[in-house]
């Protein structure tokens, strides 16, 4: 069934403990800033800034609030006791890796929320979510079930929206949502192809260097449960995870009929592109592949090319390319780019935008956004009060401006004052965004 449909993007908002703990081996960007002082105020105005200009090049915009971090609940369940500020302290001094988790402020990359199988292509009819277990990394895997509180609150009606819990935290089925999965379609509203990208498989040995984040097993159970059309799984290469691709976004991207990609992304490029050919309903997919030559894996993930976001521009013929500055300032990033940008392809235009204290954990424009395809019935039923608009926009500003730090050090994360600031910076939150009360866990006891 085809209805008009548009692609928004749900971004999450950055939360005030933004900080370089080097918590995700295999993330490059992560392992090397780890220790250096963060600066949430910078990160979240970044972040702001890529939404308004998503939202005035046409495109409906939403925001996902950060979650409460440090996480005290988690610490408690592992045995730290007494009052808030004395959990924090004594985790820190006696487990640190386990605080540090506590603290992050992961939820911001919303590409790992969830994985997104619009209504034209689930067997229902509904739209459906399943937020990600995250299980790889610790500190991630605290996201899921408030990632699910607040896709209930932008997508709150059942006859529209199924948001399913994640799927079960064991490594057998570790996922990581919409980083490994690619829709390609004609337009929006019909019937699409579901690439979803593969690291593992659930019971083979992986002697890889770094972790495998997704299991052939979780993609196979996203798709079953979802009713999805339009199934292709690959394996994503391996000499990419070897390399630093800890997520399939990190070396491509898609969107409607192209899609975007380093050489090394998939382990067999051939059998992927021509599964892809095969799922495709009445188009044609246009592949647009990078080679090592021109650019070598390691320009591609330290300059993030493919970590771009992929938009048509409402009333615009061809694509969008829109990277991290970090792309313009590598050579070789930048020549294919403008390259490809200059050809008469699918991808007609690039533009960069400023997100580094994201990036330098590893986490690019396309890792702060969820991309959700909506019909207009769809778009009518979601949250107003968590739709990005001007007026929202300077709310965010001015609240962030109030309750956020201009520096953070790991170390400055064990201050009690710090989970006081974080607290009284999300219940007002929950205010300007209409999360009602007990939203966060810390609201609740
Ligand atoms: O899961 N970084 C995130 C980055 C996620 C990027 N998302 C996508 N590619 N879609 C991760 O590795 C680092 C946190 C730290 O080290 O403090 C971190 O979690």
């Amino acid at each position: 069934m085809t209805s008009p449909a548009v692609e928004a993007n749900a971004d999450g908002l950055i939360g005030p403990t933004h900080s370089y703990a080097g918590l995700s081996p295999g993330n490059l960007a992560s392992s090397l800033n780890k220790g250096e002082a963060s600066n949430p105020r910078a990160a979240v105005l970044q972040g702001l800034e890529k939404m308004k200009l998503l939202a005035d090049l046409g495109l409906p915009q939403f925001v996902l609030p950060p979650h409460e971090r440090p996480d005290i609940g988690f610490l408690r369940s592992l045995g730290f006791a007494g009052s808030d500020g004395q959990v924090l302290e004594t985790a820190w001094k006696q487990a640190p890796s386990l605080a540090a988790a506590a603290c992050s402020a992961s939820p911001m990359w919303a590409a790992n929320a969830a994985t997104v199988t619009p209504s034209a292509d689930s067997a229902d009819g509904r739209l459906h979510f399943t937020p990600a277990n995250l299980v790889t990394n610790l500190h991630r895997s605290l996201e899921h079930a408030q990632t699910k509180r607040a896709l209930d609150a932008l997508f709150p009606d059942p006859a529209r929206f199924a948001v399913h819990d994640a799927l079960p935290s064991v490594g057998h089925l570790a996922d990581e949502g919409a980083a490994n999965h690619v829709r390609l379609c004609a337009d929006h509203g019909s019937a699409g192809v579901n690439l979803l990208v593969w690291g593992r498989e659930a019971w083979e040995g992986w002697d890889g260097p770094y972790p495998a984040r997704q299991t052939r097993e979780a993609s196979e159970a996203l798709a079953r449960r979802h009713g999805a059309s339009g199934v292709v799984l690959a394996r994503q290469g391996k000499a990419a995870i070897a390399g630093g691709t800890f997520h399939n976004d990190v070396v491509c991207v898609g969107a409607l009929d192209t899609l975007f990609f380093h050489e090394l992304a998939f382990e067999d490029t051939a059998a992927t592109l021509e599964a892809v050919r095969r799922a495709a309903d009445g188009f044609e997919p246009k592949f647009v592949e990078v080679s090592a030559t021109d650019l070598p894996l390691a320009d591609a993930i330290s300059s993030y090319l493919f970590n771009s976001m992929l938009i048509r521009i409402p009333g615009e013929d061809r694509l969008t390319l829109i990277c991290p500055t970090e792309t313009e300032e590598n050579p070789r990033s930048r020549a294919v780019a403008e390259r490809i940008a200059g050809s008469n392809g699918p991808i007609g235009q690039v533009r960069y935008v400023d997100v580094r204290q994201s990036m330098r954990n590893g986490g690019g424009p396309a890792c702060l956004r969820l991309r959700v395809v909506l019909n207009e019935a769809e778009l009518a039923a979601t949250s107003d009060a968590m739709r990005f608009t001007p007026a929202l926009h300077a709310k965010l500003n001015e609240w962030a401006g109030r309750h956020y730090r201009d520096e953070l050090t790991p170390r400055d994360l064990a201050d009690p004052q710090l989970l006081e600031e974080s607290r009284g910076a999300l219940d007002e939150l929950t205010g300007i965004l209409s999360l009602g009360s007990g939203f966060y866990p810390f609201q609740r006891s």
